[in-house]
């Protein structure tokens, strides 16, 4: 048996010796196998890569698990003020809609991990063998159908919670889990049972025509279907299943996967399918090798057909054929619009997600001045970025001002292909990264938004990736352009993925350096904007000419 699986069947209560660890003042780190229970409570035990070659100094990630990535007013100001004072000063919002607390050493473990709760928010099951942060549609910002979703989110996730009581033990009492041993062992949570999953498990919703969650890169999707007679009633779902973006370089059995498209099913039973889903993933994903254990490879190798049916038989229903939906893009909408409701929200670029005051932009001081003044609510979204929501009309113009004070303009925010990327965290913290990405993407974004300017094109939009290392937590193989590291200043360029989401990218170079990357996109930017039909996209344009050209 691999050493994950023995470890949580030894433990399934997930609290190792984290507990003792805490309270102890001798060590500055967690055993290698508390390493793995911390994963559960949403904590990463990671060393500055930077500061290596002096010693090794630890640090800890701690990752929020907000359904929606909806963080009322005060949740906001308490993290803000809990990343000051016991992280690095940064708050970094991830791909799926969270918030990341970086740089905290050990001792500041316990006081964040307890300002946290105390802030209404948790981190458990935020990463491990389990169901993570589930992603619901960020825009458009208020709406009946939107609310409806984001509640139907929030149900499946708090539905798909591990039980443990360690957490609350831990970080909250402050006081290791007081059972023995043999108590430990027959501890079974009553959905994940005492193994938890074979690995990770992500759900996302997304109502079309709008693709933000990018849903079909989750193992469990869902995609609300409206009522054709009235636009913001929920008929029910259409069942998405096995996507998943992470492979390893040189490892043909591992790869990105798009999720099959099973059927439809009426709204009422969300939590009933999320739940057959994930037992079936339970049940026959591969314990025997994590690089194989996701979901997709359980949906490539035995296929929908077979799956549907595992899946209809654990819900108790049959499926109903999936309904007609299209994306049309992904995404975020940025400045000042109107809700359904009258008011207003603005969508805010932040650049690779990372929440901090570089002077002159102060983007963490203006935020913590207009959410604490305004108190409107935010949105994360899963490209990064952030969304004020609920605004009245008549505190818009003060915002903008008190925004564009503190160097963050509210109007053209960035050039258009900056507004579309996204970078993974990777070094410093990344303990898998094989190359820089949030650090190198700001520079990559400065010559490509020269080369399109150059080449006329400086108004298009591109979605751009870039990951340190070929897991995919940017998601870069939907990417029109996306940069996946493979050594020190070395990527491998995926060209090809498509505006709407559905489609996934592929290799155009391997090991490319960083400074060649110009010169290679030159003649192929320069050809698109040739050989394009009116208003197609890179992507759209690499599909429909250039891979007709390189054999796959
Ligand atoms: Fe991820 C591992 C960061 C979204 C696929 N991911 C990691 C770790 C924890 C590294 C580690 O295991 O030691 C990274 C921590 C970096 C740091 O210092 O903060 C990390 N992943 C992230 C975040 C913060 C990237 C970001 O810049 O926003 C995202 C957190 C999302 C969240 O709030 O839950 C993040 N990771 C993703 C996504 C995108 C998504 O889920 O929509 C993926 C691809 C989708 C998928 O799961 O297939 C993703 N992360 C991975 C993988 C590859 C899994 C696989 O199937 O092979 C790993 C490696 C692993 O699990 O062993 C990984
Ligand atoms: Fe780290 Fe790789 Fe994920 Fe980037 S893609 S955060 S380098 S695991």
């Amino acid at each position: 048996m691999i050493n994950n699986e023995a470890l949580k069947l030894n433990d399934p209560t997930l609290s190792g010796g984290i507990g003792e660890t805490l309270l102890s003042s001798e060590t500055d780190r967690f055993s290698e196998d508390d390493e793995q229970f911390l994963k559960f409570h949403g904590i990463y035990q990671q060393d500055d890569r930077d500061k290596r070659k002096t010693g090794k100094q630890y640090l800890f990630m701690i990752r929020a698990r907000i359904p929606g990535g909806v963080v009322p007013a005060a949740q906001y100001l308490a993290f803000d003020e809990l990343s000051r004072l016991h992280g690095n000063d940064t708050l970094r919002i991830t791909s799926r809609q969270s918030f990341q607390w970086h740089g905290v050493v050990k001792r500041q473990l316990g006081p964040l991990m307890k300002g946290i709760h105390d802030a209404l928010c948790t981190t458990l099951a935020a990463c491990g063998d389990v169901s993570r942060n589930v992603m619901s549609p960020p825009t458009p910002a208020i709406g009946a159908l939107a609310e409806r979703v984001l509640a139907d989110a929030r149900g499946v996730s708090a539905a798909l919670l591990p039980q443990t009581r360690a957490y609350h033990e831990i970080w909250v009492e402050g006081v290791p889990l007081a059972l023995a041993p043999e108590e430990k062992r027959a501890f079974e949570d009553p959905l994940y049972g005492r193994q938890y999953l074979p690995r990770k498990f992500k759900v996302a919703f997304a109502i079309p025509p709008l693709n933000d969650t990018d849903v079909f890169t989750n193992c469990l999707g869902l995609v609300a279907i409206a009522d054709p007679a009235d636009p913001a009633r929920l008929l029910g779902y259409n069942l998405l299943a096995g996507g998943g973006q992470g492979m390893s370089h040189g490892n043909k059995e591992t790869y990105p996967r798009i999720a099959d498209v099973l059927g439809f099913f009426p709204a009422e039973r969300v939590v009933d399918v999320a739940r057959a889903v994930i037992t079936a993933f339970r049940d026959f994903g591969d314990r025997t090798n994590r690089k194989h254990a996701r979901l997709k490879y359980v949906l490539a190798e035995r296929g929908p057909a077979w799956f549907r049916a595992e899946v209809e038989g654990r819900a108790g229903f049959v499926l109903e054929p999936a309904r007609p939906f299209a994306f049309e893009r992904q995404g975020d909408l940025f400045g000042w619009h109107r809700q359904s409701d009258g008011r207003w929200f603005l969508g805010l670029y932040v650049e690779t997600g990372r929440i901090r005051d570089t002077p002159p932009r102060r983007l963490k001081s203006a935020l913590r001045t207009v959410i604490g003044t305004y108190q409107p609510e935010i949105h994360l979204t899963p490209s990064q970025n952030l969304l004020l929501a609920g605004i009245p009309e008549s505190e818009k113009d003060t915002i903008t001002t008190i925004l564009t004070a503190h160097g963050i303009p509210v109007e053209r925010q960035a050039a258009a292909v900056r507004r579309a990327s996204m970078a993974c965290v990777a070094l410093p913290t990344c303990g898998l990264a094989l190359a820089e990405a949030e650090r190198a993407l700001p520079a990559v974004l400065d010559r490509l938004e020269s080369l399109l300017e150059e080449l006329g094109l400086g108004d298009e939009e591109i979605i751009v990736r870039m990951t340190g290392c070929p897991n995919g937590c940017a998601r870069p193989y939907m990417a029109e352009i996306a940069l996946v590291g493979r050594a020190p200043g070395r990527y491998n360029l995926y060209l090809g993925g498509t505006v709407a989401g559905t489609r996934l990218n592929r290799e155009y170079r391997a090991g490319l350096r960083i400074e060649d990357l110009i010169d290679e996109l030159r003649p192929v930017l320069a050809r698109w904007k040739n050989e394009r039909l009116p208003r197609e996209r890179l992507g759209e344009w690499v599909e429909r000419v250039l891979w007709r050209e390189v054999p796959a």
